[in-house]
């Protein structure tokens, strides 16, 4: 028999928070959650909505309760601030924590200074915050972190699942495998992970650190009413490249593979998502122990997405197209990409279905709400550049500078 816990989600008002919460919930498991609903708000500031609209959390627990007889307890906090962090380890008393109450968006991070700084102060500092709360209230909890594919970036070599063997001038270890994040929210989620791992080394406690490939999906086992729905982006900033292409489809906008669309990622469904991270709740590791599971279901290129989300929309008689846009990022087009992902099957993870059946479940759900979506049609286009406003060195023409620093720095001394 299944042994029930007690499981702290933070970020649980978000695109996987909520719909882990009513999926733990339903198998028995005591459910607390902690947000500070800053995802509501910047979705607003860039200047879009949840394409599925979702009711206030106040309504969410209410028709749990009253439609699934589910009873999750809510805390509004911020992990930025230690006292939250101490407060809510300490009503809720968890055996597992999941932790997905960061910033989550690449864009956003990469706006301007505001939005970098913003970014690590929140996802480094929260995660800073809630480790030494552990420390202090639940040293024995588990942490399950979620972190990114992104943190290994794109190497010319296969990627393992976290560490791997080296030998190098004649002497072997076994070394945290490299992490070559290409933005500044890529790099919080190297720096938690970095965080994290010190934790266990030096307090004992224990963690799984999730490198997650990209999700999508509208739907998950949970879902089973409207007002039950999660998050759905499709901005440039929070909406993730399945889901835009998705709504893309759905409102007859061309779809935006950036650059030559050749680029190569790992994705994973919402549901298989869910999934994966209840087996890493159901299944810690020791005391101390750091271990890393990467998570996704399969890899695919970028224009191999598009095609299939233009054929399954054809397949529904929605005439959608491909369309190119320049790349605004600063990522390799065309590379090699191997995964190793072994740990979660080995645990029992299994696909819940096919992408093809999961993007039709996609674009019916979403054509429901196509007029809302083309409401926001002015948020799709990406505006947000990596390299901002300031030339890159090797572009900009020589005569020109870029201005920054310049009039508000004065030298008072070299030394
Ligand atoms: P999300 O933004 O929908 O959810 C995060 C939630 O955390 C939001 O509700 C937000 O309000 C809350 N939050 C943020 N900072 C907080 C703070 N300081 N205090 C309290 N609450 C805070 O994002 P998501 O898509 O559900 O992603 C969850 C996690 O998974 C993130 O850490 C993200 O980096 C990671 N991840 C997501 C994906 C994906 O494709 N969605 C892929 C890989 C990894
Ligand atoms: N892309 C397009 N067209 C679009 C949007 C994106 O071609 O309209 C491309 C991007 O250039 C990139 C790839 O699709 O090469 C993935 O972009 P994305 O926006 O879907 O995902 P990313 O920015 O990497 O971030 C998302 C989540 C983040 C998570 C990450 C997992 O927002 O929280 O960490 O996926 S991973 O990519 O494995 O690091």
């Amino acid at each position: 028999m299944r042994q029930t816990m007690r499981v702290l989600i933070a970020g649980i008002d978000g695109y996987l928070g909520w719909p882990l919460a009513l999926h733990l919930a339903a198998r028995g498991h005591e459910v607390y959650g902690i947000d500070n609903f800053s995802r509501r708000k910047n979705v607003a500031e860039v200047g879009s909505w949840s394409a599925i609209p979702i009711p206030n959390m106040h309504r969410r627990l209410e028709v749990a309760r009253n439609l699934l007889g589910l009873r999750i307890k809510f805390f509004h906090g911020d992990l930025r601030r230690y006292q939250d962090a101490l407060s809510v380890l300490r009503e809720s008393k968890p055996d597992a924590i999941v932790h997905l109450g960061e910033q989550p968006s690449a864009p956003y991070s990469m706006i301007d200074w505001k939005h970098a700084s913003f970014t690590q102060e929140n996802n480094v500092i929260g995660t800073l915050n809630l480790i030494w709360a552990m420390k202090e209230t639940c040293p024995h909890a588990h942490l399950v972190k979620l972190g990114t594919m992104g943190e290994y970036g794109t190497p010319n070599m296969e990627i393992p699942e976290g560490f791997f063997e080296i030998e190098y001038r004649g002497r072997k270890d076994r070394l945290p495998f490299p992490r070559q994040a290409g933005s500044f929210y890529h790099l919080s989620k190297v720096h938690d992970s970095a965080n994290i791992m010190l934790a266990c080394k030096i307090w004992g406690l224990m963690s799984t650190d999730i490198m997650q490939g990209v999700v999508y999906g509208t739907r998950s086992d949970g879902i089973v009413d409207h007002r039950l729905h999660t998050r759905f982006d499709f901005d440039e900033a929070f909406g993730t490249v399945v889901n835009r292409f998705c709504t893309q489809a759905v409102t007859g906008y061309p779809l935006t593979p950036y650059g030559k669309g050749r680029q190569r990622r790992g994705f994973i469904a919402l549901a298989d998502s869910i999934q994966c991270l209840t087996i890493a709740v159901e299944n810690p590791p020791g005391r101390g122990e750091y271990r890393v599971f990467n998570q996704l279901d399969e890899i695919y290129g970028i224009n191999e997405l598009g095609d299939m989300v233009v054929t399954a929309a054809r397949r529904l008689g929605i005439n959608a197209e491909l369309g190119s846009i320049e790349n605004p990022r600063v990522e390799m087009e065309e590379h090699f990409y191997k995964v190793d992902s072994v740990r979660l099957k080995a645990l029992g993870f299994k696909p819940t279905r096919s992408i093809d059946e999961e993007l039709e479940i996609m674009l019916r759900d979403l054509i429901h709400f196509k007029d809302r979506i083309r409401a926001k049609r002015h948020v799709m286009a990406p505006t947000i550049r990596w390299r901002g406003k300031v030339p890159h060195p090797l572009i900009a023409p020589p005569h020109e500078s870029s201005g920054v620093g310049q009039e508000t720095v004065k030298v008072i001394s070299d030394r």
